[in-house]
């Protein structure tokens, strides 16, 4: 985290509503607060079987509440849960200072770190989606302004009254049009890039999982061993979202066989479901994969949360008949011997090499899995047959006969079947 940035300091809030998940729920709530610059200098809970229609938090609490937000100085507040336009207005209005809820607070941070267009307008459509049905706070804000309180969850709208708020209405819904119609179009321009790549037969892996789990350190561990020399290295930091764009490297094992890896933005729970509509198609590098590959930050206490966090979210874009593998990381930091591999489970470290080599072969084994040696006899005006088997595949045996090349190769079931006319039957 860069230090020199002021950081603003805010009150959490949650309510206790589901034991079990409850403590990692709040961690990760302070651990977003933090993504997006904030300095968490008090937490409060409050435990209820559901929340307060009007206010969130019972009566007793919000008074609590507002204290503490004027003890501690801070102007902002952060809720657990997403709240409704009217909670978020009457809390206020009693607390005066400004409450963003988790979606917002994650939207928040999305907007900060998007750098490539695609990013920015798929974090631009789940924001306008997001503060569409929010609008009518700005109708009933007519009244709070002659009271002297404003509202907003960050994503505040000033009507000066209903005209006006048909007004934002229709420029929400034409921007949302607008950016729509953006997003097809670039990820119209994906899908050709993808169909290319599916037309090389090459497979696909995709790095899953949980947010700072080290999917980027493992896809540039793997570019830096299996890539080629002016492979550019991705993104790594130690903070939540560092990745939201897919990045897409074509890996070469010792042996020749090829396969795609992709390393793709990282899950986190309670994902607001507009962003996860709206990062689809930079998902679908996930929901078109061969074999996924779910990372793990194996050394932290919320592990389990983590992967049923990824999984529920793999769920919600599609995902649910790929195979997958488990690659529990940063085993570096416990005191645990790796790489070990427990069946396709690998404990691992993404900066050890040998934990690398250990993945590469179970990539190997699930991808490659299909792969059956055939002897072809290549007539030698089919050069090209034999430059393209030379390049894709792994090569066992050429011999050189009078009608043509004998090539003996471990092929895939597609290019066993293109080039099954030239099966070599005889010997
Ligand atoms: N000790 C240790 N640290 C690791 C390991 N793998 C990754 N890290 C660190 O964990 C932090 C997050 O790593 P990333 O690779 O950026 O994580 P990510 O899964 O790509 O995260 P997002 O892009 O936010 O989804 C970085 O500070 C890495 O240096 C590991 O095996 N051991
Ligand atoms: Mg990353």
């Amino acid at each position: 985290m860069d230090l020199t940035q002021t950081l603003t300091p805010v009150v959490t809030i949650g309510l206790n509503q589901h034991p079990n998940s409850f403590d990692y729920s709040m961690t990760e709530l302070n651990n977003l607060a933090e993504a997006n610059n904030m300095k968490v200098v008090e937490t409060l809970i409050q435990k209820l079987d559901r929340p307060d229609p009007a206010t969130y938090f019972g009566k007793g609490k919000i008074e609590e509440l507002t204290q503490v937000v004027i003890d501690d100085g801070v102007d902002t507040i952060v809720a657990n849960d997403e709240l409704s336009p009217s909670q978020i207005r009457n809390i206020e209005k009693a607390t005066r200072v400004r409450i963003i809820d988790r979606t917002g607070l994650i939207l928040e941070i999305f907007a900060n770190r998007a750098q490539s267009r695609e990013a920015k307008l798929q974090v631009e459509l789940a924001k306008l989606k997001y503060q569409l049905p929010r609008l009518h706070t700005s109708a009933s804000q007519r009244l709070d302004q002659q009271t002297g309180t404003s509202s907003g969850g960050g994503f505040t709208n000033r009507g000066a009254g209903e005209s006006q708020y048909e007004l934002n209405q229709r420029t929400l819904e034409n921007r949302i049009t607008h950016v729509n119609r953006e997003l097809k179009e670039s990820s119209k321009a994906d899908q050709t890039k993808r169909k290319q790549r599916d037309k090389s037969d090459t497979p696909t892996v995709a790095l899953v999982g949980y947010t700072n789990a080290g999917k980027s350190t493992i896809m540039n561990g793997m570019i830096n061993l299996f890539g080629d020399n002016d492979d550019k290295q991705v993104m790594v930091k130690d903070m939540l979202f560092a990745t939201l764009d897919t990045s897409v490297r074509k890996l070469s094992l010792p042996d020749q066989k090829s396969f795609l890896l992709s390393d793709t933005v990282g899950f986190v729970s309670q994902l607001p479901h507009q962003l996860v509509q709206a990062f689809k198609s930079t998902l679908a590098e996930a929901t078109n994969a061969d074999l996924l590959v779910q990372v793990v930050d194996y050394s932290d206490p919320h592990r389990e949360m983590m992967i049923k966090t990824t999984e529920e979210t793999l769920k919600e874009i599609g995902v649910d008949n790929i195979p997958m593998v488990v690659a529990l990381n940063k085993a570096d930091k416990m005191d645990i011997a790796y790489p070990t591999r427990e069946g396709d489970n690998l404990i691992m470290a993404a900066t050890d090499q040998p934990s690398l080599k250990e993945l590469a072969n179970i990539i190997k084994e699930k991808v490659f899995k299909d792969y059956q040696t055939r002897s072809l006899l290549i007539p030698f005006d089919k050069g090209d047959i034999v430059s393209y088997l030379n390049d894709n595949t792994t090569i066992l045996k050429t011999d050189y006969r009078e009608n043509g090349t004998v090539v003996t190769a471990e092929l895939n079931s597609v290019d066993a079947k293109r080039f099954e006319k030239y099966l070599l039957t005889t010997e």
